[in-house]
């Protein structure tokens, strides 16, 4: 074994940068934000006390941030070069450094707005890297004691040594550099987003009487950074918005070709929907509600002159993703648009930037086309799409559901006036009515709070009597139809769940 510490600590230092290099490029493959570093460094930002951030701001002025950066660079380049000189005595030490450093990747990576559990990968990835580079590089300098025959010379050890730093620091740079190249195009985009002013979206405050107030209730206007996010896309598409364009074509009589300004100009429809995932299970998440803003399909469809015998849309986005859409419901009175804001705001990246197509009664699958850059006007014979083909339906009506926010499964609630609420949706439709049932028993009306349109969810609640101990609440909804909402249990494939939401509470008090 090496006496001397400088060659370890070297081994570490390359071992600690090529690791940082693989998460670096990982995340960036995959995300918006760039790296662990700059997650730390915001971290530190965030959890400095109020005086001493603004002295160490007014301290380094507005290169506070690169400052900083370069404050933790340095500190892990120190630990990454102690972990090598600890790895001469095995792994335990280095693990542990790693380990420190790991967990506060990770708490920088959660406490940070929209993080997405790539981001968790990218650290995993980059604790793997490290490990197998300092293995590989200390491997010459752990061969054991010589035997007196074989004994090889001091120097090609050195050289076996140097080789492998040298090779591990070359790939590091590649790898490093092929995430910037992978970054550099979205934090363009980005960039572009920030600069964007969309003078035409004005978006209001949620309109009087949407909550019902009950505390743990979510948000009945869903915020950006908590609305689902489903896609099949690992890396975001980063889409200009000056480059992009959206043909409308196929059974037409004439082509229509847009460009994002032409949306900008032509926007004439801003509205509260609710969309949601067919993959939402009974109770489940995959649905939120915001204010869209953009321009009507029915409208855009009229101008490109659509011919007999179409029933279709095959729409594709910037990636190649396809969903067919009923051409019904994008030229009838429910106002289906090209989306280019979210909440107020251009719409954020993993949500369809620059635009994006919001179908108001369709589940995403078969409608909410994000990153779209092409509409064909077809026949439903003719075409096949994403999800149709494997195995979920051709048509996509979100069916009327309803769920149980307050209490959480497994909650308390008080046993004598105790408050239990949720959502109900079945947009487009609109709900009449929602009822709640205890053990099993009779059906009693819940209280409906306010809604724009029969287009988004709304809240309901309801106030509960019974022994203390413990119960099942469960929830339906009838719909303006009349129609109530089916007990029978029906799994989302291949068109949407089925069933009653039924959570389990204790009674208190
Ligand atoms: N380009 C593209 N658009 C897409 C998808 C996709 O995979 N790719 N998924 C769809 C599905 S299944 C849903 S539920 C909605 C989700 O939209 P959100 O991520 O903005 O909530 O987007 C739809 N649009
Ligand atoms: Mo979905």
């Amino acid at each position: 074994m090496t006496t001397s510490r400088g060659p370890w600590a070297l081994a570490g230092v390359v071992a600690g940068y090529a690791g940082l290099a693989t998460s670096y490029c990982v995340a960036s493959l995959a995300t918006a934000h760039g790296s662990a570093v700059v997650a730390v460094a915001d971290l530190v930002i965030r959890e400095t006390p109020g005086p001493a951030a603004e002295q160490a701001i007014q301290l380094f002025r507005h290169h506070d941030k690169t400052a900083l950066v370069i404050g933790v660079l340095v500190i892990l380049t120190a630990l990454f070069a102690w972990a090598g000189v600890l790895a001469r005595r095995g792994w335990a030490g280095p693990l542990v450094v790693y380990g420190v450093l790991a967990l506060v990747g990770v708490v920088a990576v959660a406490t940070q707005r929209g993080e997405s559990p790539v981001e968790y990968v990218a650290l995993a990835v980059g604790l793997l890297t490290w490990i197998g580079a300092l293995a590989l590089m200390t491997g010459p300098l752990r061969s054991p004691a010589p035997v007196a025959a074989s004994e090889p010379a001091p120097g090609s050890t050195r050289r076996g040594f140097l080789l492998r730093v040298g090779a591990v620091a070359v790939v590091a740079v590649a790898v490093g550099a092929a995430g910037r190249a992978v970054g550099a195009s979205r934090r363009q985009v980005e960039q572009a987003r920030r600069l964007l002013r969309l003078p035409g979206i004005t978006k209001p405050e949620p309109p009087a009487g949407s909550s019902v107030g009950v505390p743990g209730m979510p948000p009945w206007e869903t915020p950006n950074d908590e609305f689902y996010r489903i896609d099949t896309a690992i890396v975001v598409p980063a889409v200009e918005p000056d480059g992009w364009r959206l043909r409308i074509h196929g059974l037409v009589d004439r082509e229509v070709e847009l460009s994002y300004q032409d949306l900008v100009d032509q926007q004439d429809t801003e509205a509260w929907v609710t969309i949601c995932c067919v993959s939402n299970e009974v109770g489940g998440d995959l649905i939120g509600n915001a204010w869209w803003g953009g321009v009507r399909i029915a409208e855009l469809l009229r101008r490109a002159g659509v011919q007999g015998g179409a029933d279709a849309v095959l729409q594709t986005s910037a990636d190649g993703w396809t969903c067919g859409t009923p051409l019904a419901v994008l030229t009838d009175d429910r106002d289906a648009m090209l989306a280019i804001a979210m909440n107020g705001e251009p719409l954020p990246i993993e949500h369809g930037f620059p635009v994006r197509t919001i179908v108001p009664g369709l589940y995403g699958y078969v409608s909410a086309c994000k990153w779209v850059v092409d509409l064909e006007v077809t026949r439903f014979s003719e075409i096949s799409a994403y999800w149709t083909e494997r195995g979920w339906s051709e048509l996509g009506p979100v069916k009327m559901s309803s769920r149980i926010d307050v209490p959480r499964d497994g909650g308390d609630v008080a046993a004598s006036g105790g408050r239990v609420a949720g959502v109900a949706w079945a947009q487009h439709t609109g709900i009449a009515g929602v009822e709640v049932s205890v053990d099993e028993g009779d059906w009693q009306p819940a209280e409906l709070a306010r809604v724009p349109s029969a287009d988004t969810w709304v809240q309901w609640a309801a106030t509960i009597d019974v022994e203390p101990g413990d119960h099942t609440v469960r929830v339906r909804a009838t719909d303006e139809d009349g129609l109530v909402q089916t007990g029978e249990s029906q799994d989302v494939v291949p068109d949407g769940a089925t069933g009653w939401h039924s959570v389990r509470f204790t009674a208190t008090g």
